[in-house]
């Protein structure tokens, strides 16, 4: 059993770059592999992205068929939730807790490492599928039939069940490589009420991942064996129960929404107080809050579900469930404004991220009451409402949620400062981009206009064109973000210790940037 005083073999000199890379157990090294990892895949995911906005600029387009339309959805999907943002959040979990807990690595080093290479295998998997006989095309939720051979003939579906599989035993070993971490490795005097807010929100979400992934794990199993033996299990025409895939999808599906939020309200949580002078205000609400929306997480799952036909009960639990979690989201929301309220705000480049996820997180979660009415989401479901709802609270929301937390962490994990003037025009790029994008999306719901169409009727045209206008702007902006990163690589620029002064009091800030290869060279002591 490692314990944190064990000492963990340093990488041999004689050892070749890319396999001390390979074979590397240090959490930062695995951090990283995850964070450029998902960096790669969030590029991927927004190509897709763009190609079906490029296909839905007008009607009658012809650039994609209705099947390789089907494959580039169902593939951003698939990579945005489980090749980019959660590895991504895991990435900076694995990078940051060990430091703001004042330990030295995880506590399971190896099973860590499994972790990244399992999480990248089966993302590899997936994009497989592309060059050997077609993509996954059933949509990122997989819903039966439309997963079953007569509707989709290729293996795509079989390389996403598999990759499903594999990306979710890595993050359940993630999840219990975490929660064993925090639990027993942090620093003498760190009680838990004394955790920084990331790491609280990373232990949340570690036992959301623990607890929903097997569900998803099942469904996956039996789905790979329904299309291969032709057991009877989702598809109603030979006696099996397409509801229950739903079921079981979304008591993992809607668990997950947290688990892409939490870590990114934890992020939110160290950047506000530290660019508003002030202490965190509400340290405990945040963290009872996050606990309890871990715990109500897992009981609005069949929101997802009103339009199946369920009882009126079961609607109304549901309903009002979904409500009810609206209830502690807020209270972390009303947290964050109240850190900002009277304190001397300095809009650097993380704060700016930090405020707009902020803004754009509270539309996101407004819609989401709106749709948490059964009544209401049976009109609006499968509509474009429901999409703009789930990118403003996932792809705005995490998305802006990262980016603070990149530009908050980069001085200590690269050691150089980002150019200030290049981070704001990258953040005012990516926000006048996406709201163009994505703010048409809830007029097009509303109007009735399905998800998931190749085409369209001419009177969806207009808010269709200004959307895909908004995507190639949030497209370039990428391009904004490389230049940043270029910049700080090219002028080297000293970050420092700590650049954010007094605010920035959590350890990881107390060492080098970046920060040595076992973090502490004695165990700090917290007061
Ligand atoms: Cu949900």
């Amino acid at each position: 059993m490692a314990t944190s005083t064990e000492a963990i073999p340093l990488a041999r000199p004689e050892r070749s770059a890319i396999w001390s890379w390979i074979v590397s157990t240090n959490h930062k090294s695995i951090g990283l592999n995850y964070i450029i990892s998902g960096v790669i895949f969030f590029a991927l995911g927004g190509f897709e992205a763009l190609l079906l906005r490029i296909q839905l600029a007008q009607p009658n387009n012809t650039l994609l068929s209705a099947d390789a339309f089907n494959q580039l959805f169902t593939m951003h999907g698939t990579t945005m939730v489980f090749l980019f943002a959660m590895p991504m959040l895991i990435g900076f979990g694995n990078y940051l807790v060990p430091l703001m807990i004042g330990a030295r690595d995880m506590v399971f080093p190896r099973l860590n490492a499994l972790s990244y290479w399992l999480f990248l295998a089966g993302g590899l998997l997936m994009y497989s599928s592309f060059l050997l006989g077609g993509a996954p095309d059933a949509g990122w939720f997989a819903y039966a039939p439309m997963t079953i051979t007569n509707y989709s003939p290729t293996h795509g579906m079989d390389f996403w069940a598999l990759g499903i599989l594999l990306t979710g035993i890595s993050s359940t070993a993630g999840a219990i490589n975490f929660i064993v971490s925090i639990l027993n490795l942090r620093a003498p005097g760190m009680t838990m009420l004394k955790m920084p807010l990331f790491v609280w929100q990373m232990l949340v979400t570690a036992f959301l991942i623990l607890f929903a992934m097997p569900s998803l794990a099942v469904d996956s199993i039996l789905l790979f064996i329904e299309r291969n033996f032709g057991a009877p299990i989702f598809l109603a025409a030979s006696g099996g129960d397409p509801i229950l895939w739903q079921h079981l999808f979304w008591f993992f599906g809607h668990p997950e929404v947290y688990i892409l939020i939490l870590p990114a309200f934890g992020m939110i949580s160290e950047v506000i107080p530290v660019f508003s002078r002030k202490p965190i205000f509400g340290y405990a609400a945040i963290v009872f809050s996050g606990i309890a929306i871990g715990f109500l997480g897992f009981t609005v799952w069949a929101h997802h579900m009103f339009a199946v036909g369920m009882s009126p009960v079961a609607d109304a639990v549901f309903s009002v469930d979904s409500m009810i979690i609206a209830v502690p989201t807020s209270i972390k929301i009303f947290n964050w404004i109240a850190t900002m309220w009277g304190g001397s705000i300095e809009f650097k480049t993380p704060m700016l991220w930090a405020i707009g996820f902020i803004f754009l997180f509270t539309i996101g979660g407004v819609t989401g009451v709106v749709l948490a009415n059964a009544g209401v989401d049976v009109v609006l479901q499968d509509t474009y409402y429901v999409v703009a709802h789930f990118h403003y609270v996932l792809s705005l929301g995490a998305v802006f949620a990262i980016f603070a937390g990149w530009y908050f962490w980069f001085p200590k994990i690269t050691g150089y400062m980002y150019n200030e003037t290049l981070g704001k025009l990258h953040f005012w790029w990516t926000f006048v981009g996406v709201n163009i994008t994505f703010f048409p999306m809830h007029f097009l719901g509303l109007a009735g206009m399905p998800r998931r169409y190749a085409d369209y009727p001419n009177a969806f045209a207009g808010w269709n064109y200004v959307s895909s206008i908004g995507a190639f702007i949030a497209g370039t902006a990428v391009i904004v973000f490389l230049v940043v990163m270029a910049e700080a690589f090219i002028k080297k620029r000293k970050a420092g210790d700590n650049p954010w002064g007094v605010g920035a009091t959590t350890l990881e800030w107390t060492v080098s940037s970046p920060p040595p290869f076992h973090c502490f060279n004695e165990l700090p002591r917290i007061q």
